[in-house]
């Protein structure tokens, strides 16, 4: 079953909008496979945001991603890596659709909320970078077979 690593980032936090945000994961019928609170240090910022090294925004993305607690999620389901990007929208909040995460609560480029892996591959390098294999945990939703996706 595919995994997605998702963060919601230091804004979401401070505007207390979690809850908000899991539930729209969680309607859709993905489910929680991990979920931890974490005080970014530079280097993991650095490590997660490797692709980014040498662009403009590149310095202020770290110290955003630093300046506060964000919570690490892992979501499983059928197709969750699309699926999460398509809930999230597009990356600047002025151009995110309605309905879609950053859409609905979003206004800056910078101060989007939220990371979801962009491809299965860099889904389970994510993964791999924010937790441990025993702070993962797999089990049989109940509600699978009318879910879908198994
Ligand atoms: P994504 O989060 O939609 O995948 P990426 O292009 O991978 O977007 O950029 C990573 C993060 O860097 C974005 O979520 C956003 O926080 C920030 N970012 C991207 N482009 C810009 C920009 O042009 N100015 C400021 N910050 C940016
Ligand atoms: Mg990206």
């Amino acid at each position: 079953m595919e995994r997605t690593l998702i963060l919601l980032k230091p804004d979401c936090i401070q505007r207390r909008l979690v809850g908000a945000i899991v539930q729209r994961f969680e309607q859709k019928g993905l489910r929680l496979a991990g979920m931890k609170l974490v005080q970014v240090s530079h280097s993991l910022a650095e490590q997660h945001y490797a692709v980014h090294k040498g662009k403009p925004f590149y310095e202020s993305l770290l110290q955003f991603l630093t300046s506060g607690p964000t919570l690490a999620l892992v979501l499983e389901g059928r197709e969750a890596v699309a699926v999460a990007r398509s809930l999230i929208g597009a990356t600047d909040g002025t151009k995110a659709a309605p309905g879609t995460i950053r859409g609905d609560f979003a206004l800056s480029v910078q101060n989007n909320l939220i990371h979801g892996s962009d491809s299965p591959e860099n889904a389970a390098a994510e993964v791999a970078l924010w937790f441990k294999p025993e702070e993962l945990v797999s089990y049989q939703p109940v509600d699978s077979s009318w879910i879908g996706g198994r």
